[in-house]
């Protein structure tokens, strides 16, 4: 009997986390190899909930941690966003859209391919192989693709990425994006709901660049004025001081203004205000025409420290 293989995406999941995770399970199960199993390593944030449950379909398992196992990685290659127990996990194949950082571990299989979801990513190989793409499964990639990709509209977007979401709408029979979209905003755009800590905690990815640590959390917001910047702030000092980083930032991000307001603290704040080349006066900056952490806040970031 072949031993199980288990799909997972990063820590703190988001929807293209999960969804690539179920994806490449159907994947794998078209391929006859039903030894493939989706999971998860952390809660589901609000948005993959009413997404799941919109195309009727069970989350992948919770599975606390991965150690001892076999494993897929999906959405991710740093250390520091693999979900816990990886040191002791059999990491065989990663599949991703980000950054590479594969230094410390030899999967057999890797595929790495900017754009902008790791759901097009796993869209494509269906395709490609013909495989009859469920109902469900494409609805609940399409609406991966366009999280991440801002509906097309984000600056890491490819023409892999309008092409899949132009098929696998065509699968779901909906013939504009623009309401399913705004749906999955208002989904996302739970902020006023949430305590400054948990707004920070969200979707924060920890990053070591160089020996440098550096957090960035993103709130993206379909034009919502409440949120309480000043309160942020106070807890993102709070952690910073529990915690001391070279660079700690959330990235509030308009998405109608297509702007983004940063709060930052750390010890190099003078150093990424050179690279701005503005001042961050009370550690608040506004940066029109930015909205992607990973297109244009981090390859700042990365720049500054090489
Ligand atoms: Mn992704």
């Amino acid at each position: 009997m072949n031993e199980k293989i288990y799909i997972v995406g990063h820590k703190k999941p988001d929807l293209d986390s999960i969804s690539s995770a179920l994806g490449y399970q159907a994947f794998r199960h078209s391929q006859g190899d039903f030894n493939y199993y989706a999971i998860r390593g952390d809660k589901e944030n609000p948005l993959t909930k009413w997404v799941f449950e919109k195309y009727e379909t069970r989350l992948p398992e919770y599975i606390p941690n991965i150690s001892g196992m076999n494993i897929v990685l999906v959405d991710h290659t740093y250390p520091e966003n693999r979900p816990k127990g990886w040191e002791k996990a059999n990491i065989l194949e990663v599949i991703d859209h980000h950054d590479v950082k594969l230094e410390d571990i030899l999967p057999k299989r890797i595929l790495i391919r900017p754009c902008g979801s790791t759901s097009s990513l796993i869209a494509e190989m269906m395709f490609a192989s013909n495989m009859k793409i469920p109902f469900n499964i494409a609805g609940i990639l399409l609406c991966a693709i366009l999280d991440d990709t801002l509906n097309l509209e984000s600056p890491t977007t490819t023409d892999l990425d309008v092409d899949m979401v132009y098929r696998l709408a065509h699968i779901c029979d909906i013939e504009s994006t623009e309401d399913l979209f705004r749906e999955i905003f208002t989904k996302k755009d739970i902020w006023n709901e949430m305590s400054p800590r948990e707004i920070i905690e969200m979707d924060m990815k920890e990053i070591d660049i160089n020996g440098k640590k550096v957090c960035i959390s993103q709130v993206e917001t379909m034009g919502n004025e409440q949120i309480e910047k000043n309160k942020i702030l106070e807890e993102l000092t709070k952690i910073e001081k529990e915690g001391p980083s070279n660079l700690r930032i959330v990235m509030i991000t308009d998405l109608i203004k297509k702007e983004c307001n940063l709060l930052v603290v750390g010890s190099d704040i003078i150093l990424f205000e050179s690279v701005l080349g503005e001042k961050i006066v009370g550690n608040m900056i506004n940066l029109p025409n930015v909205v992607s952490r990973k297109k244009q806040i981090l390859p700042m970031i990365e720049k500054m420290y090489s």
